[in-house]
């Protein structure tokens, strides 16, 4: 089951069951009026079951506006949790290279704070690098959706937009490289942990498009990743509440070669098994 949110033509917001090309448009809930409500519901698949009986409408999906899958949640993310993460960073950041090498074998993880619902783009929203920023990347993960109580309830596709030579800098730096407005893509839907396939069977692909032309294209696997999501949700559990849910970007496993960088206009797509796929077109300049 695939839930997002929607703009619609009178310029509310609803939430939609999407069902291969076509979206039920939930009927407005006082008791659920959110996609974050939903979620903590003991049984979300059940709870939109018993709202799409309540009288839902269908339209396509093609026609549909889909937001970002996040209502009041923050957004935090890990980092380092897969050998090419640490290769790449140990190669931009002489100094700190050592703390790379020893975060992605250490029992502690990294995890980072990264957005605020207002910094997230959702499916085909800009999504922005920095002014002050020379080197920049996309990094496609798969994204975590916890409730309150810190169950996994689904997944959907992130983007850990990241200013390398910023990060590269000085590792103090890292909040600048990776929280500014536009910093984060989430998107295009949630799937519901039920229907998702298995760890081992989750594939990322990332198409980086400038123009006609590709520009970048990689891809890893999520058994791949150094960690659990078990190990990163414990961590983050520790001595830290989520009233509104949480959700967690679990690493990148793809950075292009140290010649690449993201340019205003470049098409980012990244697809994740049993999700989809999430684009986004580059911006740099100020943010709105
Ligand atoms: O330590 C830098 C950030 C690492 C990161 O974001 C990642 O590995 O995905
Ligand atoms: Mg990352």
């Amino acid at each position: 089951m695939q839930l997002a949110r929607i703009l619609q033509g009178d310029g509310r917001r609803a939430i939609g069951l999407v069902e291969g090309s076509a979206v039920a448009v939930l009927a407005a809930s006082n008791e659920y009026p959110t996609l974050a409500q939903i979620l903590e519901t003991s049984d979300p698949a059940a709870t939109v079951r018993s709202l799409t009986g309540k009288g839902a409408r269908y339209q396509s999906l093609a026609s549909t506006t889909l937001l970002a899958p996040i209502d009041e949640q923050e957004v935090w993310a890990a980092g380092v949790t897969y050998r090419r993460s640490q290769t790449a960073r140990m190669q931009e950041s002489e100094g700190a290279a050592v703390f790379y090498d020893q975060v992605y074998a250490a029992k502690r993880p990294e995890l980072f704070f990264k957005a605020t619902p207002h910094r997230v783009a959702g499916p085909g929203e800009p999504l922005r690098i920095r002014q002050d920023a020379r080197w920049n990347v996309p990094e496609p993960e798969l994204a975590l959706v916890l409730n309150s109580r810190l169950e996994l309830v689904g997944f959907t596709v992130g983007n850990d937009m990241s200013s390398r030579d910023i990060e590269g800098e000085n590792p103090l730096y890292l909040p600048q490289a990776k929280v500014y407005d536009g910093c984060c893509g989430l998107g295009p839907w949630i799937t519901l942990a039920a229907a998702m396939p298995s760890p081992d069977a989750i594939r990322i692909d990332l198409v980086v498009r400038r123009g006609e032309a590709v520009r970048f294209e990689g891809s890893t696997s999520v058994d791949q990743m150094a960690r659990s999501f078990d190990d990163l949700i414990g961590w983050l559990a520790r001595d830290n509440s989520f009233p509104r849910g949480v959700i967690l970007l679990t690493g990148t496993g793809i950075v292009p070669g140290d010649d690449f960088t993201l340019s205003a206009g470049d098409l980012v797509s990244i697809s994740i098994s049993g999700i989809g796929t999430l684009a986004n077109q580059v911006v740099q300049g100020p943010g709105s």
